[in-house]
């Protein structure tokens, strides 16, 4: 690795009685050193260049005496390891939850001695057996509607008493939740998707663990959980990361506080749990062969230590991406976090993406407002002109919804043509787009807008279910429709460089329709979404500068072509993806 130093945390009852020694090829024990808590050890290792593959020995003695042995496994590196190109624009994201996607295995939907030992597909809370083997299935059909990478929703152990199905709750930071699988099987999807060209996102959260996770029994020292691990609310006011007013009262309520009471907050500033989690993060990507990362709830824990975390992973893998959640509407506050940012007060965040909230919102918008002076496209327009702050815009992970919010086809009242136009921009503009399992089949919660009800059984994933939305069996026909639509332009933005990181220009809407384009050298694209229910005839001397000489386009959707001598019409309520000729 290029970083030669290693952190182990022993942990047994009375390890403080205990000399350690550590005498390998390859390997010398820098020194050793005791938290307020006797129980453990944390011994600082350093890996030289001959260390060779195979168990490190630790010796535990006593009066000159070795009382207990422990191997600590050395693995031989995968050729390439650090070279592995992350998720980036020429990707697209499918986001699943792994209890709700498909249930793979029934013999693990109940593990005996974990707390939460039973599954209720009723239960909106409850678990429903969904599983890794359930993905590994379907990685077919994954490849076949044109994805290109699956960002998991979190599947590390959660041994919880209830809602462990979503799995921010973490009890262990080394093991898949076994009613998920195993480590094994992670690596082996990891395997199997990379043969179909698809890339895996892990989902992490520093911020906070289960209240079950064996530390919250006997933690190496009072300040591992924050507030002495008492549960004190934090005020969820974001900006104080930003914010040059803010007092040190809410800044450390802010990023102290809990986020729930079942939910203890870690301390980051620890320096033995900051490198805990480093390493974590590292071990993780060596083993499985991931290419990316989502952190969760990216504003709370420490910032200093966020932005470490982020350098050394980046220093073992340059080319390997990071996206952090700041669920803000204001791209002033997201783009402060920005690997390259110049920030007032000095910090770098080093994180190279962060998801895209502003734009989704202003796009929902658009689609649902009256067009008017300052109301309807005009919020998309204005809302892209904020890339100015970010200082790599084209990195940005897009989406029209996740698992937290609605999803995108009820937040436009289930209206498939202001649907359609949602998504023909989340696949076309500047970003990393990211749809939602079951956004391809038009997917609803009409019981409510709890994330129980939001994070829906995907239909076929489960035997016996009467609709197999993989088959395609039982779909009506305006869902299988939407599936062919998202594999068309899924299909066509794989094989088009242009979409990926092609330049962006954008004029301002008029007459209900928005215009943009996307071009490079090779390749021009515009896009004209009519969000009104009249056909639309637009002059097209205005687009010259993006049209250039070209007299005629195919929309990749339909084929069909269209002139663009003089006028071009845009029929009502729809998109056209025009391939400029
Ligand atoms: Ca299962
Ligand atoms: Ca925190």
């Amino acid at each position: 690795m290029a970083h030669p130093e290693l952190q182990v945390m022993l942990y047994g009852k009375d390890l403080s009685a205990y000399t350690i020694k550590v005498d390998h090829p390859g390997v010398k024990l820098h020194s050793v050193e005791q938290p307020a808590n006797p129980n453990y050890l944390f011994l600082n290792l350093v890996l030289e260049a001959n260390l060779e593959a195979g168990n490190i020995p630790i010796e535990l003695m006593q009066g000159g005496e070795m009382k207990q042995r422990l191997n600590f496994p050395v693995l031989e590196r995968e050729k390439g390891s650090a070279q592995r190109i992350g998720f980036d624009n020429s990707d697209v994201m499918y986001l699943l939850m792994p209890d709700r996607f498909a249930n793979g295995k029934s013999e693990n939907d109940i593990v005996e001695g974990m707390l939460e030992d039973k599954i209720d597909r009723k239960d909106k809370t409850g678990r429903h057996g969904g599983d890794l083997a359930g993905v590994i299935q379907h990685l077919d059909y994954i490849e076949e509607m044109g994805f290109t990478a699956i960002w998991f929703n979190p599947f590390l152990e959660n041994d919880v008493e209830r809602s462990s199905y979503h799995g921010y709750s973490t009890t262990d930071f080394y093991k898949v939740d076994p009613r998920y699988g195993s480590n094994e099987e992670f690596k082996a999807l990891v395997d199997a998707a990379a043969d179909k060209g698809i890339k895996v996102i892990m989902d992490m959260i520093f911020n906070h663990i289960g209240i079950t996770h064996w530390w919250m029994k006997d933690p190496p020292s009072a300040d591992w959980i924050n507030f002495g691990g008492e549960y004190v609310q934090t005020n969820h006011r974001r900006t104080v990361n930003q914010d040059p007013y803010a007092s040190e009262y809410d800044r450390k309520l802010m990023v102290d506080g809990w986020f729930v009471n079942s939910m203890p907050d870690l301390n980051q500033r620890n320096d033995f749990l900051a490198t805990y989690l480093i390493q974590n993060s590292i071990w993780w990507i060596e083993y499985s062969g991931m290419a990316g990362i989502r952190m969760d709830t990216y504003p709370y824990p420490d910032k200093a230590m966020m932005a470490e975390w982020n350098r050394r992973v980046l220093h073992e893998y340059p080319d390997f991406n990071i996206v952090g959640e700041e669920w803000s509407l204001n791209p002033g506050l997201v783009s402060y976090w920005q690997k390259g940012q110049s920030n007032h007060d000095g910090y770098d965040g080093m994180i190279p993406s962060m998801m895209d909230f502003p734009l989704q919102s202003a796009l929902a918008q658009s689609l649902m407002e009256e067009e008017n002076w300052n109301t309807g496209w005009i919020k998309l327009y204005d809302a892209l002109s904020n890339d100015f702050m970010y200082p790599d815009p084209y990195n940005l992970v897009i989406f029209p919804d996740n698992h937290d919010m609605p999803r995108f086809f009820m937040q436009v009242n289930e209206d498939i043509e202001l649907y359609k136009l949602g998504i023909i921009y989340i696949l076309t503009t500047r970003g990393i787009p990211q749809i939602f399992y079951g956004s391809e089949i038009l997917m609803t919660h009409h019981e409510s807008n709890h994330h129980g009800h939001i994070r829906k059984d995907f239909p076929g994933g489960w035997k016996g279910d009467k609709v197999n939305a993989f088959s395609g069996e039982g779909l009506s026909k305006e869902e299988e429709e939407m599936k062919a639509f998202f594999r068309t332009l899924l299909t066509w933005r794989k094989e088009n460089p242009v979409i990926h990181d092609g330049e962006l220009m954008h004029y301002a809407p008029e007459k209900g329709v928005y215009v943009y384009g996307r071009y490079n050298e090779e390749q021009r694209i515009i896009v004209l979404l009519n969000k009104t229910g009249n056909d639309q005839k637009l002059k097209t001397g205005r687009f010259v500068e993006l049209i250039q000489n070209a007299s005629s386009g195919n929309d990749i959707i339909t084929g069909k072509k269209y002139s663009l001598e003089n006028t071009i019409e845009v029929p009502a309520k729809s998109g056209l993806i025009l391939e400029l000729k």
